[in-house]
């Protein structure tokens, strides 16, 4: 076969605007570029404002991964105006983010990635029948019947007489796909029951923090005040409902997610050794990240690992990141050339071309809008997958246990955990650990509440004037997609400087000054055996992309309000 070059813009089921562009040589993937189309702001739109209104700006940056660029924001300035909050406020942004990531996970799975493996097609050729039987043979979970199943045919397939609706323009009857239809049938059934699942979890938002998406957060606390006694607080009927999703929660996710995942992986065992990306993967902590360093909520510290030894965790020192800018369109007096720490970082737009529509990226020394971030000058994968692998390196019993179970029944190594496969079986997996979480931390946040201990706000350092003059702060959380940090710069009680470094811009950034290509890239193009049966129909480009989960809209949180001096639209 000849070279080919393939472009796909854009890539549909994420969030945001992604292009990716390859060169095929024989069929197999020999080159990419991943390019982050769309342009945002937030960055720039916080300079000049109060602080503590930095959380409600932030966390426009996505409305997917809600709720979590609100906590890097209060976080940052708690840090930088050293505020401690109250126990019941940590609990509760711990309840508030783990719901938001089990729902994020499982609308992943469902609703952006299952298609990839999953022929909606081949669906309605099944037996309901031996669809339940095979569907009672993985789990408990009660709706399994025939009828069920059999109603679940008959609306998709009263969609197809309308052209599909949600299901229009994939690539069914692709040779890759190899479930067979009853297991098809199943996992369809599970994407319309995790649509009505998602949204009555959430409802969790609307009671700690008032609504969903972009829950409410407060420097110095959450903005919820708890009273039994009190119709209007959050009281025994609100905290039992709570208790209810919970459980609901972690229900789906025992019984429908994780058993799916397992069971649809098992047809693909070779991608476990597919979409292998960036060997230095960092974490930040499990779920909460304090403001001084020390790991908070989360029982995993923070780590890293380095080129592939992924035996032996090394301390997270957060000076050895730099955000270059080489390969994306931005300016910056030090250079192009110059890695910037993000307390030192600038947003600059500048873009340089070509005109779009974009007709060949390749070739153009910067292509992207996504700044590319590095640690110690290595590209960095972020996500569930360094999560687990943080985990197991550091002896995490809970995880070594699920992990090594899982592998056992996928008959692969913890090595295959950086892999196509990998990073959606860890998402899987570290829902299963979060739901058993979720369930510790009510606990823990009922039995402050019995002894008395209901504050959720401090208010010692709200006014600014017990602030000082200059300032410095950073926030870390791990979000959904990986580890995110909010760096907030403060003079005379203004925001100076303001820079998020977003999972999404880790994972999908472009080459650096040395050439090195972005974790997307490498996933594809890295050791050039990347599988493509059909270059037309590249359903194995779509399976990697989007089994890190990109977020577009956080990678490249930059805006210029009418489109003032730059040239390119979003296409
Ligand atoms: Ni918009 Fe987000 C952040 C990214 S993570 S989704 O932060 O990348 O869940
Ligand atoms: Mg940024």
């Amino acid at each position: 076969m000849a070279k080919e070059r393939i472009v796909i813009d854009p890539i549909t089921r994420i969030e945001g605007h992604l292009r990716i562009e390859l060169e095929t040589d024989g069929g197999r993937i020999g080159n990419a570029w991943a390019c982050a189309t769309q342009f945002r702001g937030i960055e720039r739109v916080l300079q000049g404002r109060d602080p503590r209104d930095a959380w409600a700006f932030a966390q426009r940056i996505c409305g997917v991964c809600t709720g979590v660029h609100a906590i890097a924001s209060v976080r940052a300035v708690e840090d930088a105006i050293k505020c401690k909050i109250p126990p019941c406020a940590e609990l509760i942004r711990s309840l508030v983010s783990g719901m938001a990531t089990l729902q994020d996970h499982v609308m992943h799975f469902y609703h952006l990635h299952a298609l990839d493996w999953v022929d909606v097609m081949s669906a309605l050729k099944a037996d309901p029948a031996a669809t339940s039987r095979l569907a009672a043979s993985l789990s408990p979970w009660p709706n399994n019947s025939a009828t069920w199943y059999r109603e679940v045919q008959k609306r998709v397939t009263d969609s197809a007489a309308g052209g599909l609706g949600i299901f229009a323009g994939g690539y069914w009857g692709h040779p890759a796909y190899r479930l067979p239809p009853e297991a098809n049938l199943m996992a369809l059934a599970h994407y319309l029951e995790a649509l009505s699942w998602q949204r009555e979890i959430i409802r969790l938002h609307t009671i700690f923090a008032g609504k969903n998406p972009h829950p409410n957060y407060l420097v110095g606390g959450m903005a919820c005040a708890i009273n039994l006694d009190n119709q209007m607080a959050i009281n025994q009927v609100r905290l039992d409902e709570i208790a209810g999703m919970i459980d609901q929660a972690r229900r789906f996710v025992l019984e429908v997610y994780y058993p799916d995942v397992l069971a649809i992986a098992s047809f693909y065992p070779d991608y476990a050794a597919i979409g292998v990306s960036s060997p230095t993967l960092i974490a930040t902590g499990e779920s909460a990240y304090s403001c001084s360093g020390a790991p908070a909520g989360g029982v995993i510290p923070a780590g890293v690992l380095l080129d592939g030894n992924y035996g032996t965790a090394h301390p997270f020192e957060h000076k050895r990141i730099a955000e270059f800018v080489s390969s994306a369109w931005y300016s910056q007096p030090e250079g192009d050339r110059q890695g910037l720490h993000p307390w030192q970082g600038r947003t600059e737009p500048h873009y340089t071309g070509p005109k779009p529509p974009f007709k060949e990226l390749a070739g153009q020394p910067k292509y992207t809008w996504c700044k590319a971030p590095r640690y110690d000058g290595r590209a960095v994968q972020v996500g569930p997958n360094a999560r687990i692998l943080l985990a197991l390196a550091q002896g995490h019993a809970e995880t070594a246990q699920l992990a090594g179970e899982g592998l056992g029944k996928l008959k692969a190594g913890v090595e295959a955990l950086n892999s196509t496969l990998g990073r959606t079986y860890c998402r899987a997996l570290e829902s299963v650990l979060l739901a058993r979480r979720m369930d510790q931390w009510f606990t823990q946040l009922n039995e402050r509440i019995r002894s008395g201990d209901v504050a959720t706000f401090n208010p010692e350092l709200w006014e600014p004037e017990s602030w000082p003059n200059q300032a410095q702060g950073m926030g870390f959380m791990e979000a959904a997609r990986g580890t995110l940090s909010h760096w907030v710069e403060i003079d005379n009680r203004r925001i100076s400087r303001y820079q998020a470094v977003v999972p999404s811009t880790w994972n999908s950034s472009g080459r650096d000054p040395g050439g090195q290509m972005g974790p997307f890239e490498q996933a594809l193009a890295g050791d050039g055996k990347h599988p493509l049966a059909d270059p037309k129909r590249p359903i194995e480009v779509l399976r990697t992309i989007h089994s890190f989960d990109p977020c577009e809209s956080c990678a490249v949180h930059l805006l210029v309000p009418g489109g003032g001096g730059v040239e390119v639209k979003v296409q």
